[in-house]
């Protein structure tokens, strides 16, 4: 078999990738580990910028996200047991829209298998890259029902296999620079049953530890505790979760917490990594497959959705007018916001969790950046902007 392009992983990336590619009527071929079930219901990301819907919304991918999305246009930082809104939205007149990941996945999947017709194959195995420095290079894997090795010949690979993928690991070691960052910090992420406790994001810096609260649905609601790296989940039973949240969350004035059974329990070491070059031969690489944030600024699927905006286009300019362009600056255009990103992200980690360090002198400039945010308009100005990833460019 030939396709065009094959995507590896069809994630938020892999499946943008798809669309932009069956929409100008180009072949492709998306290979899954997962099964379709699986993918749909992983529980992950939430919160997409605005900039990111309109990308999604030109190309015809938004229509149930438009229609179900909440509008986000506040968060609230708690601190010293006060309560402090941030209306981002009034500052800048943009806001985030939350819609769960596995609602964009199913519109995704859907959309490029069922309506525009490109193929899917789903729990494939084993997937390996090969000659991608020729310009035949070829994916093969192992198909779930026959247990057979398939090849399929491609003219380029798109690598959107996520942080524990097999196309990051293709590139020749001698080639690639993977700037890494660990935090040290672990956070235990949680999903409740329950409704959010309050309408909008929670931010509490607290000497306990840094403790969120991020609304998903009427019906789900995400919290993060701060905890010891590569500690057990176990160590958390709802007693002591819902205590510390209570704890970290407490404010003066803030309506109590809405408890619920919790469904999702897992420990993150917090970390970001940024793989250069982005580009291997015929291998392109996009999403937590290319660079992975931690999820301190819910910016993971943001970039995710951003290059594949990208590579799609280039990939279709290149496959239907024959013009290289895209794909000759791909690398460049994404990787600027991707480390515009990270250093928001590093810049918000020490806002989290400087009080918490055990160190008064980090506990003093933490506490002095987090006032500035609520007293000095350039100051609130800045950090919205980068929350909300306006800056018109990077
Ligand atoms: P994905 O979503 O991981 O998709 C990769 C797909 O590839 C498949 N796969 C393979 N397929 C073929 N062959 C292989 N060898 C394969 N190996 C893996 C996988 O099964 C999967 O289907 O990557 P993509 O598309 O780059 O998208 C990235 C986002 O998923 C990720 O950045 C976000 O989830 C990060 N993130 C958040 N991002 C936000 O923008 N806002 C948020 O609020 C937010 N919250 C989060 C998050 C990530 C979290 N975790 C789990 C780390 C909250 C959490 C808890």
């Amino acid at each position: 078999a030939r396709f065009p392009v094959v995507v590896v992983g069809a994630g938020p990336a892999g499946l943008t990738v798809g669309n932009i590619l069956r929409a100008a009527s180009v072949d492709c071929l998306v290979l899954e580990t997962g099964t379709r079930e699986f993918i749909e219901q992983r529980p992950r990301a939430g919160v997409i910028e605005e900039w990111a819907v309109r990308g999604l919304e030109k190309r015809g991918l938004a229509r149930n996200l438009l229609d179900r999305a909440e509008l986000h246009t506040a968060c609230e930082f708690r601190f010293d047991g006060e309560r402090y809104r941030f209306p981002y939205g009034e500052l800048t007149g943009s806001h985030h829209f939350v819609y769960p990941q596995p609602l964009l996945v199913t519109d995704l999947v859907r959309e490029y298998a069922d309506v525009r017709g490109g193929e899917i194959r789903f729990g494939v195995r084993d997937v390996r890259l090969h000659d991608l420095d020729s310009d035949r290079p070829s994916v093969s894997y192992v198909c779930p029902d026959t247990g057979e090795r398939q090849v399929v010949r491609a003219d380029f690979v798109a690598g959107c296999d996520g942080a524990r993928g097999v196309t990051r690991a293709s590139l020749p070691p001698d080639r690639v620079r993977i700037a890494r960052h660990d935090y040290g910090i672990g956070w235990l992420a949680l999903l409740a049953e329950a409704p959010p406790s309050t309408d909008c994001v929670l931010f509490g810096c607290h000497a306990r530890g840094f403790a969120g609260q991020m609304p998903r649905s009427p019906e789900v609601t995400r919290y993060y505790l701060q905890c010891p790296p590569g500690d057990d989940p176990e160590n958390w039973p709802h007693e002591r979760v819902w205590a510390e949240l209570r704890e970290r969350l407490g404010a003066s004035g803030a309506p109590p917490l809405t408890e619920g059974r919790l469904i999702e329990k897992r420990v993150l070491d917090m970390h970001d990594y940024v793989v250069e070059p982005l580009v291997h031969g015929r291998l392109y690489l996009a999403g937590d497959a290319a660079h992975l944030v931690a999820p301190i600024a819910a910016k993971g699927m943001n970039l995710a959705l951003h290059d594949a905006f990208l590579l799609g286009d280039a990939l279709v300019d290149r496959l239907t007018r024959g013009e290289d362009g895209g794909l000759a600056g791909y690398a460049r255009a994404s990787l600027r916001r991707v480390w515009d990103y990270q250093e928001f992200s590093h810049w918000l980690s020490e806002v989290y969790h400087g009080t918490a360090a055990g160190d008064p002198f980090r506990a003093g400039t933490t506490l002095a950046r987090l006032r500035r945010l609520f007293t000095s308009p350039a100051a609130a100005a800045a950090f919205a902007e980068q929350y909300l990833g306006t800056a018109a460019r990077y």
